[in-house]
């Protein structure tokens, strides 16, 4: 037969052959590549999360109605609002590999103990008077410190004080759960004994310096740091430290293990910004995704050519591969979470630092309540 023989249905032997294979691929699942139409090799990162940012005031009000309203209670374990990017259709989730969140716990208030493979970091925003206790060891609270409860780790949360305590999470459960690797346990107890002396993973993690300057680790951690507590005097000193030292507009320091000066989780980092006063940084495009939150000071950030103003409180996400430059009048200091240590350890991190500001195109106007149904 030859290909210009035309059956009844008007097509040439050829064509019905190939809509038989087509249809035939697809009856077994499977899908020819040349037919695929979504882009699966972009040239760049193209995430789904989009720059985005969540108003301090906002997030304020909504936790203190959350307080008032939702008793923290097993099942629902935690008083929680996570970031939900939407980019991300419907997806709690700040960006595709990461979860933040703020959770408030008010006084006396315990947050049952539990533990799952996802790690977790928390930054303290305002209150006192609230322990975390990972895997026993009771780590206290104050804003600015960084408590990590790493993977698999017990951890509950629990309020001695007389007010409300609010603080933001971080987790890498997105990135666990594309790895179908999210496992999830009770504690037997509501919550782990109280024991004392509290803070023991501070006086136990030894010598090594808890701090790195700059954004490059070459360290890959196959474990999480023995020091649980990053205690915001020392963040600050480092930071002033390092701010006298080098004379630059921005500069910034990574959390680390003082045991091997890797990451503090395997695969989150933390780290601290601080931007004087006046500094005006050029754009950066880096793989990974990260949330910042504005721990002091206000200012703007152009994210994709997007102004983003922000102050104290406020959080906002800087998608993988988006340009970004931080501003800022009074100077602040921004904390962020990201997903590198991961890019790191697979080779595949990059970074390109361009050597122009980029053209503002607009400016993000953050969600704010509707009066008329605030009560
Ligand atoms: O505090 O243990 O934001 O398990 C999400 C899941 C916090 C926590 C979150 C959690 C926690
Ligand atoms: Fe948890």
């Amino acid at each position: 037969m030859t290909s210009d023989t035309t059956t009844s249905a008007g097509r040439t032997d050829e064509e019905s052959r190939l809509a038989a294979f087509y249809s035939d691929l697809a009856s077994v699942d499977l899908y020819p590549l040349w037919t695929i139409t979504r882009d699966l090799l972009p040239p760049t990162p193209r995430p789904r999360a989009v720059p985005w940012l969540w108003n301090a005031q906002v997030l304020g009000e909504l936790a203190e109605r959350a307080l008032a309203l939702v008793p923290v209670e097993r099942g629902g374990e935690r008083r929680v609002l996570s970031l939900g990017n939407p980019g991300l259709g419907g997806l709690p989730y700040a960006a595709g590999t990461l979860w933040g969140a703020i959770q408030c716990l008010g006084r006396g208030e315990t947050a049952p103990a539990h533990r799952h493979t996802p790690g977790a970091i928390r930054f303290i925003l305002s209150g006192d008077g609230v322990a975390t206790t990972v895997d026993g060891d009771v780590c206290d609270m104050h804003p600015g410190d960084l408590v990590l409860t790493p993977s698999w780790n017990w951890h509950d949360h629990s309020s001695t004080s007389d007010g409300p305590m609010l603080w933001f999470d971080g987790l890498d459960l997105p990135m666990i759960e594309a790895l179908d690797a999210v496992f999830f346990e009770p504690y037997p107890d509501f919550r782990q004994p109280d024991v004392t002396p509290h803070n023991r993973s501070e006086t136990l993690a030894g010598p090594g310096p808890r701090f790195v300057s700059g954004a490059v680790r070459d360290v890959v951690a196959v474990d999480h740091s023995p020091l649980l507590v990053y205690r915001w005097q020392d963040t600050d000193r480092e930071l002033s430290r390092l701010a006298a030292e080098s004379g630059e507009p921005l500069v910034s320091l990574e959390f680390v293990s003082p045991a091997t000066g890797a990451s503090v989780l395997p695969t989150m980092n933390c780290a601290m910004h601080r931007l004087v006063p006046g500094a005006r940084t050029l754009p950066v495009r880096r793989t990974g995704n990260a949330v910042y939150v504005v721990h002091r000071g206000a200012g703007s950030s152009v994210i994709e050519g997007r102004r983003f103003d922000w102050s104290q409180g406020d959080m906002f996400v800087v998608p993988s591969w988006a340009a970004a430059e931080h501003n800022s009048g009074p100077g602040a200091d921004l904390f962020s979470i990201g997903d590198s240590p991961v890019l790191r350890a697979l080779g595949i991190y990059r970074e390109l630092a361009l050597d122009t500001p980029q053209q503002v195109t607009g400016v993000f106007t953050p969600a704010t309540l509707d009066d008329s149904v605030t009560p």
